[in-house]
């Protein structure tokens, strides 16, 4: 039975906060580098999540390590294809795109990551991961090849979740897509976290501060950012 050391103190002893996504196509490692200086002296900030939709960059392995040695912040992978992981993070995001009816985002890449996971003993995070209309067609929706759930359906979004759970999830995770235009809404997170007794996280299109904090308090355990610190318009 693997032990979910990270898992367990992330998700349910931390306080809630914000988990800072890296993609490696589109942030340099100076620049990444640059900003977890910054990133490490915020309280709010919990974690850092490495990941790409496309993943062009071939040297994963020594982007994670850097940001390992550059931080005391747990780093996880947040992959898209078997071939985004690395031993040198701390845990990773084992994802079914639960809202999907694409059996390779299902269960198809996540047999394919099943020797990786055998090998290096790296902690698997099941989380069921599901897609929420964002308002525009986000990567994650274009190369998932799935239709992301309407925004005003909250509770068909938490019924996946539910689903999610019964399956044995250890983590749900509603996304709106990187760059979204609109996040998550507050009522499907609200929603979706009453309805669970498993951990929920929330990620795309956030750019505010009081957004964020309005999704923690409508139950979200952490916020996921990505574009806003690329841009350099939150927390950097
Ligand atoms: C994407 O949820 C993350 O998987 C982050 O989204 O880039 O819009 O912050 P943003």
């Amino acid at each position: 039975m693997q032990q979910k050391k990270l898992y367990d103190s992330l998700f349910k002893k931390e306080e809630s906060g914000v988990i800072i996504l890296f993609d490696p196509d589109r942030s340099y490692i100076d620049d990444t580098l640059r900003k977890i200086e910054k990133l490490n002296k915020n309280t709010m900030v919990k974690a850092y999540f490495v990941g790409s939709s496309f993943q062009i960059l071939s040297s994963l392995d020594e982007y994670v390590k850097k940001i390992k040695e550059n931080t005391d912040r747990p780093v996880i992978m947040f992959p898209s294809s078997h071939s985004q992981l690395s031993k040198y993070a701390d845990a990773m995001l084992y994802m079914s795109l639960i809202s999907g009816r694409n059996p390779h985002l299902l269960i198809g890449e996540q047999l394919k990551m099943v020797p990786f996971i055998v090998e290096t003993g790296i902690e698997a995070i099941s989380t069921g991961y599901i897609l929420v209309d964002g308002g525009k067609i986000t990567s994650v929706e274009f190369m998932s090849n799935t239709k992301p759930i309407p925004r005003d359906k909250a509770e068909l979004v938490a019924y996946h979740a539910k689903a999610g759970e019964l399956f044995g999830f250890d983590l749900i995770y509603l996304e709106a897509g990187s760059g979204a235009l609109y996040h998550v809404p507050f009522d499907v997170i609200k929603k979706t976290s009453e309805f669970l007794d498993i951990p929920v996280i929330v990620g795309g299109g956030f750019t505010s501060l009081s957004d964020i904090e309005n999704a923690i308090g409508s139950g979200a355990k952490h916020v996921v950012v990505g574009t806003a610190v690329e841009k350099n318009k939150l927390f950097v």
